[in-house]
């Protein structure tokens, strides 16, 4: 710790004898003006400050929202946890749009399937407030894709960093009063990267058949392109019209996690929106959006030891995932506030095939699942400094298994059921009280359910000899968040924070269990009632000569109440030290990032503890006319550590955990055009 201590000493001697300009820093603005603008309970990312960052995907760069966490099975996709609450506990949109992986292992989790070049924004909303979508039961991130600006506009962004990580993508657009169109190309590409030891992630000392064939150690972590197009026609005053597809083509791409890698995933992406503003006297806005995509994932292990003496491989699965849906939303004026109501619907079809050397099987019985919901949000002023929002939803959700899987269910759980029809309802009211100017206080209470997932249900996987099997549990209840969050957030002209408390009470929480059977045991899933509570602190400090300081620490405690043990999975206490120097034309930064040790873990799934660990970055941008620069070093000291998120990612884990990259250098040339 005394080291880090002298170096930000030192750092920040260098930037303060630097500071000579007066010019307006950029980036701090930004981050003031959201502050003001975000409601109390969302909090926003934007593209721009991930360019700075050698983040790779969306799950790695939200981490700089506190709270946020992300499981880690490669050197790409990592998968979003939000307040512990992960997979289908909440929601990933892209635009609005639902969109589901095909991997039964998330190799390819929801937000994987996007590109960063395509991202304006991605705003995340913790806990269950979220009435316009089914199942936001632990909270939804909403990424926003960009639109075209007036005219003519491109974008060109070339990252190169350690391990031949490198990103290239553009856009192109053209916006006119009645026509926009923008396409955009990215590639990305990298080599396995080095942990702090030195060592590559394929590189895993194991005397197991699942270590990678040497030729293989050094080969692609993945390669990725992506293509996207948007666009759009005004066709009246207040009438647009929006159509936008993308493909993303996803090449080996590597999990030391898993038993076994993709070797491909492949996902189309079509979004339509109609928006109407201002059709009447007392109506806003109506909006009508219509969405479709697919995904087809094909995994083996034919880049293992395991794969040697057969053909090509002697594991493989194939899966295939397709989603569609719409909405109707229409905002209405009342005498005293805004009332929005919509109705929404999607599909979702998810089946996989799996091969082992005793024969096929379908592991995701080619399972139906839709959900038909309504909902209405309205929002009053009550006087001069206190606002009150209300918000309800019904839903009414099927899930049907098409393949017969029902030998397995009947021998783990004594049932036949492939098929179930739920219904619930949710809600929530909250509050902001404005006392004075500078500190807002928010609260609320909010009650969210969410049906059990396919995987959850039906996923009927038997395994060679006494390895255990992995059977969904067709008996499975829905899941509801009930939570309580208050918080406080002070915009002052030095310091800008905030700080949110949550208690959550979850009855019927989906967890993973060993079952017992009659022959051998099986992982399945389980309701329990649990109680998760805990909260995040963001301080922003603006001090003289341009300097900011940043820091943020977030928490939470999970408990097992039926069975009294903790929760498997959760993050421990995380935290984050910034300091900044920025003016207008360049800035310097120098982070320092820390977690606590992780001993609440799960003991009857032999989960393991997980030792605290801390690293520092340092990155400087710079700006040249149209040109953009970011270069920096994460992990300076190059520590070998890991998240504790990276243990129970059945049903193909190899009990490897895959560390976090060492030092890694980075380059970042962006250009607006
Ligand atoms: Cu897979």
């Amino acid at each position: 710790m005394k080291k880090y201590y002298f170096l930000i000493r030192l750092c920040m001697f260098f930037m303060i004898f630097h500071a000579s300009s007066f010019a307006e820093p950029i980036l701090l603005e930004e981050i003031i003006v959201r502050g003001k603008k975000e409601v109390p309970q969302e909090e926003c990312l934007d593209i721009k400050e991930v360019r700075e960052t050698p983040a790779r995907d969306v799950g790695d760069a939200l981490k700089v929202i506190e709270g946020i966490t992300a499981i880690r099975k490669g050197a790409i996709a990592n998968d979003i946890v939000l307040r512990s609450f992960q997979r289908d506990n909440i929601n990933c949109l892209i635009d609005g749009m639902r969109i589901y992986g095909a991997c039964p292992n998330r190799m390819d989790p929801n937000s994987f399937h996007i590109d960063f070049m395509e991202i304006d924004t991605i705003s995340v909303l913790k806990g269950p407030f979220d009435v316009k979508n089914p199942g936001s039961m632990g909270g939804v991130v909403e990424i926003k894709t960009i639109r075209p600006d007036k005219g003519w506009g491109s974008n060109i962004n070339i990252f190169a960093g350690s391990d031949e990580n490198i990103s290239a993508s553009f856009n192109v657009s053209r916006a006119g009063e009645r026509l926009d169109l923008l396409l955009g190309y990215s590639h990305r590409y990298s080599l396995p990267y080095r942990d702090g030891n030195g060592d590559r992630i394929t590189e895993f000392d194991s005397s197991d058949s699942n270590t990678y064939k040497k030729r293989e150690k050094d080969d692609n972590a993945y390669s990725i392109n992506t293509y996207w197009s948007k666009f759009g026609i005004n066709l009246l005053d207040n009438h647009r019209l929006e159509l936008d597809y993308a493909r993303q083509e996803a090449d080996d791409v590597i999990y030391p996690y898993l038993l076994m890698d993709a070797v491909y995933d492949d996902t189309d992406r079509l979004n339509m929106n109609y928006e109407i503003s201002s059709p009447g006297h007392h109506i806003k806005k109506l909006k009508a959006q219509f969405y479709w995509n697919q995904v087809k994932h094909d995994m083996t292990d034919e880049k293992r030891l395991s794969s040697m003496g057969f053909d090509e491989y002697k594991m493989r699965c194939y899966a295939e995932a397709a989603t569609f849906g719409g909405k109707f939303e229409s905002d209405i004026f009342l005498p005293n506030g805004i009332l929005t109501l919509g109705v929404d619907y999607y599909f979702r079809n998810w089946e996989a095939e799996n091969t082992l050397p005793m024969g096929k099987q379908k592991m995701m019985p080619d399972v139906d699942s839709s959900n038909i919901g309504t909902y209405m949000e309205y929002g009053q002023p009550m006087g001069e400094d206190i606002r009150l929002t209300l918000g309800l939803r019904f839903d009414c959700a099927k899930t049907k298994a098409n393949d017969d899987r029902t030998d397995l269910y009947a021998l783990y759980h004594n049932t036949r059921d492939r098929e179930e029809t739920d219904s619930y309802a949710g809600g929530n009211i909250q509050f902001l009280y404005t006392p004075v100017k500078e500190i807002e206080l928010f609260g609320g209470f909010g009650a969210m359910t969410r049906p059990p997932a396919p995987d959850e249900r039906y996923i009927a996987m038997k395994k060679p000899q006494m390895i255990p099997d992995w059977v969904g549990n067709p008996k499975l209840n829905p899941s509801e968040n009930r939570e309580f969050d208050f918080g406080v957030k002070y915009l002052g002209d030095i310091l800008y924070g905030k700080t949110t408390f949550f208690y959550s009470d979850i009855k019927n929480f989906i967890s993973v269990y060993d079952l017992e059977g009659p022959v051998k045991s099986a992982r399945s899933f389980r309701n329990v009632d649990a109680t998760l509570y805990g909260g995040e602190i963001n301080l922003n400090l603006f001090l003289p000569f341009d300097f900011h300081l940043q820091g943020g620490l977030s928490y939470t405690r999970a408990r097992d109440d039926t069975n009294d043990k903790p929760l498997s999975e959760i993050p421990p206490l995380q935290g984050r030290i910034a300091s900044r120097y920025d003016v207008h034309r360049y800035f310097a930064e120098i982070e320092g990032i820390f977690a606590d040790g992780q001993h609440r873990v799960d003991p009857d799934l032999n989960e393991d503890k997980t030792p605290g660990w801390g690293i520092m970055n340092l990155k400087f941008g710079l700006k040249f006319k149209k040109m953009n620069i970011f270069a920096g070093v994460n992990n300076l000291f190059d520590r070998y550590y890991c998240e504790h998120l990276s243990y129970q990612r059945d049903p193909f884990r190899n009990g490897i955990k895959v560390p976090e990259t060492g030092r890694n250098f980075y380059l970042n040339l962006a250009w607006s055009l």
